[in-house]
Formats: C-alpha cells, structure tokens, sequence
C-alpha cells in the first residue's frame, strides 16, 4: 500500500527557499501556487500533496497529524513549544535573528517595561532569563507600530536586514536566538509511515548539505 504524505509550507519565504529542496527530493509542484486560491496542491510525485496555511498554523498541522511534515521557522516553532513534534533537520533557510528592538535614542525605562510582540511565550522568557520585569502585549503583526504610538517601550520580533526597524525609527537591540527553517514531522507518522518519510528526509538533507 502507498501511503499519502502531506507537507505543510507557508506561503512567501518559507515556500520559495523550500521549492528547490523539496525538488531535489523529486517533489515539484503542478500549479503556480502565487497564483492559486486552492490550499492543498498536487505534486510530481503523485503520494505527496503540500498544503499551503499560516507560518503560525504549520507546527499546530503536524501536531495533530493534519500534515505528516511540514516546514517552520524556528522563531514559530519554539513559541508553539513543539509537542508532538520531531525536529530532524535544520534547513538553513529563510534566516534572521529574533531581537529586541526600542525606539532610536530611547533606551528601556528602568524598572517595569512594556513589550509589544506576537512571540508571547518567547519573550515572557527572555525578559525573566535576563532578571527584567516585562507586561507583554499581544500583536499579530506590524509589531514596529507599536513604540512608536506609545504602546510599548519595546517589541520583540524577527530582523532580517534590519530596514523595517530602521525605517520605523527603530533599532536592534539585544538579540535573543539565532532563527532558520526546521523540518518537523509528526511523532505517529514517522513510525507509521517511516518507509516513506525517511527517503525525504535523507533527500531533503543531502540537499542542505550540498548547500553548505
Ligand atoms: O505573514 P504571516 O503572519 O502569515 O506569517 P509570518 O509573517 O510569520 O510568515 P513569513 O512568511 O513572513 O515568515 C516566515 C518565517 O520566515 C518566520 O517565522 C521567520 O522564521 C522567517 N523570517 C526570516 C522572517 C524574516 N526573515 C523577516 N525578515 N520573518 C519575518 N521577517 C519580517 C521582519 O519582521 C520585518 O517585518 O520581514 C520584515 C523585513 O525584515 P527586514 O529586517 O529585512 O527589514
Ligand atoms: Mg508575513
């Protein structure tokens, strides 16, 4: 019997540094996703389907085995706590550094601070780890806003080359890990379905290494 793998991508970065792996395990997509409005996508290989959701929602899918695989950026990956989940292999894609970062020339007041961030549990952490005293404030995007408009003395997010930050009269301030793209697979699919899973994850990881 063939059994049907599910990749979980999500779209954007993660999905273009992704493609070229995936192809060197023989898996190519049939339709232009960009352009499609569909969110499960047949492949050249006809036992794997990749289903296109949220960066967020991609270790949640492989979680409960809605995905048998899927790709996530670290950052994503450590705020979902990865239940559930084995993390064979570090992709070495679509990376950046998850930082804090305040208004230029503002430093954080002494004391009790406000942080604006979407990396909730991550940033509880990091504060404590550091002995600081931080209210976090929940956001799902456009974190930069938030010092700006006096919501937060500080955010916590993802920089790559640091534009946004800059553009928004922010600036980096101390970096909390280091971030890249990790496969992760659901713990029951890799028993039950370890003959088909294993020749990815061997492919996919000669492809990063011819990287390297
Ligand atoms: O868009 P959605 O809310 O659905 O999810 P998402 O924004 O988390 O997804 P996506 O595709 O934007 O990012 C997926 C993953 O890519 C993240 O989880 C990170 O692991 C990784 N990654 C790498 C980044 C960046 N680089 C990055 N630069 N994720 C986001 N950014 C943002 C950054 O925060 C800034 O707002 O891109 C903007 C440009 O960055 P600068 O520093 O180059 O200006
Ligand atoms: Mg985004």
């Amino acid at each position: 019997m063939t059994e049907t793998i599910t990749i979980a991508l999500s779209k954007g970065r993660i999905l273009t540094e992704t493609l070229p792996l995936l192809k060197e395990a023989g898996i190519e997509l049939l339709d232009d996703v960009e352009k499609s409005r569909k969110l499960v996508f047949p492949t050249t290989n006809p036992n794997v389907r990749l289903l296109i959701i949220r960066a967020t929602d991609v270790p949640t899918y492989v979680q409960y085995g809605g995905a048998d695989l899927g790709v996530t950026g670290k950052d994503v990956l450590m705020e979902h706590g990865g239940e559930g989940l084995y993390e064979p292999l570090d992709l070495n894609i679509a990376r950046c550094k998850l930082m804090t970062a305040g208004k230029v020339g503002q430093p954080a007041p002494e004391g009790r601070i406000r942080v604006a961030t979407k990396f909730v549990k991550l940033a509880r952490q990091y504060y404590a780890s550091q002995g600081k005293q931080a209210d976090i404030i929940k956001l799902y995007g456009a974190m930069e806003l938030a010092p700006i408009l006096g919501l937060a003395d500080e955010i916590v997010d993802v920089v790559d080359t640091g534009n946004t930050l800059k553009a928004n009269g922010l600036e980096a301030r101390e970096l909390i890990d280091h971030i890249s793209s990790r496969l992760v697979v659901n713990r029951a699919s890799m028993k039950m379905k370890h003959s088909a899973l294993k020749p990815i994850i061997e492919q996919m990881s000669a492809a990063v290494e011819r990287r390297r």
